[in-house]
């Protein structure tokens, strides 16, 4: 398969002007980071200044290789000309618009887009400026879908433990991660969680879909349904494959099985595709690999290829339809939006990038390196402290032993080493995430592989 064209090897041949990088001459203290132990940061930063398909490069100039796509969003590698030209001429062109009561062409071609690109009749989208909106969005469009059919009673939500929907009082309520929940007491009132998919012990070091798990569905009709009863659950929300908590790959039958229970008591399922979704797992979604077509998808991230932030919630035909036959003519159907919905840039840069994704056939790549990465990924198991490897398309989770009474710091650490030896990965507690743009080449494949795994040697004699 062709390597996508590489035009610049350098930053510095892409933005000569800036190199070298003028001394910092900015504090760092008023910027309250997220996620982030900000006074171990601020003490010994990582600033990243420019980046080009493959690399970021950081204020000592230094090129790091992104075995992340940024946050699990720059899938088409950084800085790609395609979508940063069709910004410039964007912003130059019409910079805002408001869509309350007013349009502007881009988020109704987007919207088009999306129709032909997701399976089944999920054909209607709406706008929004993250994954955490988007979350929020689909559980609010679930409610007032089920009221407008005159059954307000659903009112439950349903998610996941280790589930990351996002950061909003919606996503974090449906959510699974305890840290996320802990201090923020007023989450949603009628929330139930499924249990997680996780199991050492019995899925440790699979290749794929774990063959292992799929009764774990089952708990929605044996337990949650008969608690709470069919008549007042309004949606059943889950990630395909669960990213932030560690890369979760749903166990063979899991996400079918859930479909079916939802269909029989008239349940809507929601899936947060919005790491799965633009090719992340060889496909373009989760719902086209798993042939499982949920009633919404919650999508952001890799719609813009990360440049412009802009997120899409996407539902069936039957849920738009009822909320449009519910409300008298001329009034609003739905009393929810942003200010920044489909926004200008965003939408431009969504179309560019949905563009790009089909001209360098980005999805079929994904799958077709895939069974590569999976054999590179699985080369660490007999690293130091590895209790289980595991992947999905051109995603990877390793999980490492904690150090007995300090959670966390054994993968931070392996963070930390990966970045001074010029290989960007994410943790989250002792989990490696690895997750590359999906222009990603087999060389750079075995240098994040090659990398990490010396970092693991390292850290195992310790
Ligand atoms: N749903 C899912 C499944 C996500 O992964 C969100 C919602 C929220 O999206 P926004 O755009 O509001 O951040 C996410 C975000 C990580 C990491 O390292 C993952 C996310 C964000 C930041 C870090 O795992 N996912």
């Amino acid at each position: 398969m062709a390597e996508p064209r590489q035009r610049w090897q350098n930053t510095q041949d892409f933005f000569p002007d800036r190199f070298p990088m003028p001394p910092r001459d900015y504090p760092l203290d008023p910027f309250w980071m997220p996620f982030t132990a900000n006074r171990q940061f601020k003490a010994a930063p990582r600033l990243l200044v420019a980046a080009q398909d493959m690399h970021y490069t950081t204020e000592d100039g230094r090129k790091i290789l992104d075995g992340t796509a940024g946050l699990w969003c720059v899938n088409a590698g950084h800085c790609r000309p395609k979508i940063t030209e069709a910004i410039r001429h964007q912003v130059g062109t019409l910079d805002y618009g408001p869509v309350f009561q007013l349009g502007h062409p881009g988020p109704f071609q987007v919207a088009e887009r999306l129709k032909e690109l997701l399976p089944g009749d999920l054909d209607y989208s709406f706008f929004t400026n993250s994954g955490s909106e988007s979350v929020d969005t689909a559980l609010k469009i679930a409610l007032a879908y089920h009221r407008a059919r005159g059954e307000g009673n659903r009112r439950w939500l349903i998610g996941r433990e280790r589930g990351y929907h996002g950061a909003g009082f919606g996503g974090i309520s449906v959510g699974g991660i305890p840290g996320n929940r802990k201090a923020f007491g007023n989450l949603l009132p009628a929330v139930d969680h499924l249990a997680h998919t996780h199991s050492l012990a019995n899925n440790s070091f699979s290749r794929g879909q774990p063959a292992w798990g799929a009764q774990l569905a089952d708990e929605l009709e044996n337990r949650i349904i008969p608690l709470h009863d069919a008549s007042n659950i309004a949606a059943v929300i889950v990630e395909p494959l669960a990213g932030s908590t560690g890369v979760l790959v749903p166990p063979k039958g899991y996400l079918e099985r859930l479909r079916q229970i939802c269909d029989k008591h008239g349940i809507l399922l929601i899936f947060d595709e919005v790491i799965t979704g633009f090719g992340r797992l060889g496909s373009p979604f989760a719902a086209d690999l798993f042939g499982v077509v949920p009633d919404m998808v919650c999508l952001a991230k890799g719609i813009t290829n990360g440049t412009v932030p802009m997120g899409a919630v996407t539902v069936r035909s039957k849920i738009y339809e009822a909320m449009m036959a519910a409300a008298p003519a001329n009034t609003i159907e739905l009393f929810h939006g942003y200010t920044y919905s489909g926004h200008p840039l965003a939408a431009a840069a969504a179309l560019a990038s949905l563009d790009l994704y089909v001209e360098e056939n980005l999805y079929q790549r994904a799958r077709e390196l895939a069974p590569y990465f999976e054999q590179a990924v699985h080369s660490l198991r007999e690293a130091p402290h590895v209790v289980d490897i595991r992947n999905l398309g051109l995603v990877a989770g390793i999980e490492l032993e904690s150090v007995p009474g300090r959670p966390v710091t054994r993968a931070f650490e392996a963070f930390q080493r990966c970045f001074e030896k010029g290989v960007l990965i994410r943790t989250t507690g002792d989990i490696i995430a690895l997750s590359p743009p999906l222009i990603v080449s087999k060389a750079q494949i075995d240098e994040i592989i090659g990398t990490l795994g010396s970092v693991l040697r390292e850290l195992g004699k310790q």
